[in-house]
């Protein structure tokens, strides 16, 4: 999700929804609410000034009166959570919060296992050691497909009128909301300042879970959300389309009028924040995010570089589209050739709305789940190419040799981390251009030999 420390966190929560989903469905406490369509509305939260702390009256006062004026907190029964939120609320006051706020967010928190007793590195690495198919077997699969069908027919006009105001379509937002939160069935009910308290307590994301919080103030001080509404997953993330405080604040909006910006239980409001957040981030009404393509016999694969070509380029390189006439619609410009499993799997041409997808959650293997959602829950069976489930697959610990050996050939594959993301596989591309090779840059058995050889 957006910009920049953001996305790690949504990374992080996105692989342990993705882990935890199959045994989450009890979770399941979505609140039925009635849409009533509103077509001429603007939300009403774009146009309310931004709240800034108002100044304390009293001079600075010194560190002893202050825990008297914020404190004292009851213990969580954590002593490294107690001292870090001692002095959080004081930085907190001297920023300007109010001793209400600050005692809304901090008085009634709990300490975290996954944080203060670290777990959270092997949920981290399972997910990237899956190969992308079978990731996307369970994020975009046949029920998660029907379910959004129905979503999408169930609040047909909710999502028309948000296609109107944003530029984003229906079946984007519905599979955001499919892959966030299984359409709000798994939203967390994590107590947020408690995650983030236990975040910053544990030390690595100080900076970015005391920022959070603040955000949380901000919202508490602007009247958006109530204290007892502040809930979401492990990670902070909150509501049907899992936003951290941060973004809330900055780009929630209240659709349903009522003056408050309930992303936790009403739809409406989660799905137009979403909507209004893929809009600020430079969504292109009327283009799709990615279109599967056909590549011609003896196509020359380091083309699938990561650089951006135009349409026509393209084209004239033998490109073709499966299932549309065209390969983009006439707006765009330039494309990315991505082939997400090598020459054998499905190819694609992304366009400027899989990056702004991917400022939801950076990873590629993201945004291509919810483009294809998308794509599916619209009633387009998509892909059309087989992934090539039998390919001899490199193991986490190959791909760390992989990486060694082309750092040690000059061939720049970054840190050695047993991730076969986009530097690894630029590099590995460039090894085999060099050589005359099939350059396609996918980590096999056979190209892990050719680069032990190659030296
Ligand atoms: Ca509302």
């Amino acid at each position: 999700m957006r910009f920049t420390a953001l996305t790690t966190v949504l990374m992080a929560s996105a692989s342990l929804l993705v882990a935890c989903e199959s045994t989450s469905e009890s979770q399941a406490n979505e609140r039925t609410e009635v849409y009533t369509p509103a077509p001429t509305r603007t939300p009403t939260t774009t146009t309310r000034p931004p709240a800034t702390p108002e100044p304390q009256a009293t001079p600075t006062p010194t560190s002893s009166s202050l825990s008297q004026i914020i404190g004292p907190f009851r213990s969580s029964g954590h002593a490294a959570l107690d001292a870090w939120r001692d002095d959080f609320a004081q930085r907190a006051y001297g920023q300007g919060f109010h001793v209400t706020t600050i005692r809304s967010v901090l008085s009634g928190i709990e300490p975290m296992s996954i944080f203060l007793e670290s777990r959270a590195d092997i949920v981290h690495q399972s997910e990237f050691s899956k190969p992308i198919w079978e990731y996307l077997d369970s994020a975009v699969s046949s029920s998660r497909i029907s379910n959004g069908r129905e979503k999408l027919a169930t609040d047909a006009s909710l999502f028309a009128d948000l296609e109107r105001t944003y530029g984003v379509p229906g079946e984007y937002l519905t599979a955001i909301w499919g892959m966030e939160t299984s359409y709000g069935q798994v939203k967390g009910d994590f107590d947020a300042p408690s995650a983030l308290s236990s975040m910053a307590t544990e030390g690595r994301r100080r900076a970015f879970a005391e920022g959070e919080l603040l955000a949380l103030m901000r919202i508490l001080d602007r009247g958006d959300a109530k204290r007892e509404w502040l809930q979401a997953g492990w990670a902070g993330a909150m509501g049907h389309t899992q936003f951290m405080p941060s973004t809330y604040y900055a780009y929630a909006v209240d659709w349903t009028g009522d003056g408050t910006i309930d992303v936790w239980n009403a739809r409406a409001d989660a799905l137009a924040s979403a909507a209004n957040y893929l809009s600020k981030s430079g969504w292109r009404a009327g283009e799709p995010a990615v279109r599967e393509v056909t590549l011609p016999p003896a196509f020359d694969y380091s083309l699938a570089d990561g650089e951006e070509r135009t349409i026509p380029i393209w084209g004239t390189l033998g490109l073709e589209p499966v299932g549309y006439t065209e390969l983009a619609p006439g707006t765009v410009n330039k494309a990315e050739l991505w082939l997400p499993a090598g020459k054998d799997g499905p190819a694609f041409l992304l366009f400027t709305n899989f990056r702004m997808i991917k400022t939801y959650n950076r990873a590629d293997s993201y945004a291509l789940a919810v483009s294809l959602l998308a794509e599916n829950i619209a009633g387009r069976a998509s892909p059309s190419a087989a992934w090539p489930r039998d390919i001899d697959r490199l193991s986490i610990e190959e791909v760390k040799v992989l990486q060694n050996q082309l750092n040690q050939l000059g061939y720049n594959a970054g840190v050695v981390d047993g991730i076969a993301g986009r530097g690894t596989r630029k590099a590995l591309q460039n090894f085999q251009a060099d050589r005359r090779m099939m350059a396609d840059g996918y980590p096999t058995q056979r190209a892990l030999n050719a680069v032990l050889n190659g030296r």
